[in-house]
């Protein structure tokens, strides 16, 4: 008989919300559980391909738009079958940003709806908990100043949001907004509880398919 699979769980949100510190704590967290965890990130800078999209978000080049969205979404697809082995493993997946950072970002910009955003996205393993981490832009600010690489502006933050808002509608997605104005080990605390839950959920059920 197949063992039970992991979940893959999805960190999104706003600039500055504390999505990477968070899947850190969160892998650990479920580690000290006795959970088997890893944690991933996209864009993955590692490969050619994310090397190509790292060079592109630090300015060093430039990418005509509709290309680079695709580039982004080949480097899901180039991790796609490492994704399926780990769950088949038992291995739980904390991602730093997926999909939905990829239509949200692209369809941001001016001349893109969501539907062509998220078309070569369409068939990824279907993440089991997306948890998107909401930051107001006032405490966002707060938080400091905007870095330097591409994207990193409040005005198209803000755009990012809406798209986020509109994605979040997505009923056939286990969507859990999460408040980032909370202290970090509160916000721990209620990112592992979400996260048990989805592991015990997706123990039983086969890997699906995104936006099928
Ligand atoms: N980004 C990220 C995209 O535009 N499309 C994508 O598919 C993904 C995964 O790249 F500005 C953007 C979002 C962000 C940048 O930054 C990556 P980090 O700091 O590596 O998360």
């Amino acid at each position: 008989m197949m063992g039970r699979r992991g979940a893959l769980i999805i960190l999104e949100g706003v600039d500055r919300a504390g999505k990477t510190t968070q899947c850190k704590k969160l892998v650990q967290a479920l580690q000290k559980n006795g959970r088997p965890a890893e944690m991933m990130r996209f864009p993955d800078r590692t490969t050619m391909i994310g090397q190509m999209i790292s060079s592109y978000l630090e300015k060093k080049t430039n990418l005509e738009d509709h290309t680079v969205h695709l580039l982004f979404s080949a480097n899901r697809w180039e991790l796609a079958p490492l994704i399926k082995k780990k769950l088949q493993q038992g291995v739980t997946l904390v991602v730093d940003r997926y999909a939905f950072s990829g239509v949200a970002f692209t369809s941001a910009k001016p001349g893109f709806c969501l539907e062509w955003c998220r078309n070569p996205d369409v068939g990824l393993p279907k993440p089991d908990l997306v948890l998107f981490l909401q930051l107001s832009p006032a405490e966002a600010a707060k938080r400091g100043q905007f870095g330097v690489e591409r994207y990193e502006t409040s005005d198209f933050q803000q755009t990012v949001q809406h798209r986020f808002n509109q994605l979040m509608k997505d009923p056939s997605l286990n969507w859990q907004v999460m408040d980032a104005t909370k202290g970090m080990e509160d916000l721990h605390q209620e990112i592992l509880r979400q996260s048990e839950a989805a592991i015990a959920e997706a123990e039983s059920q086969p890997i699906k398919e995104l936006w099928k």
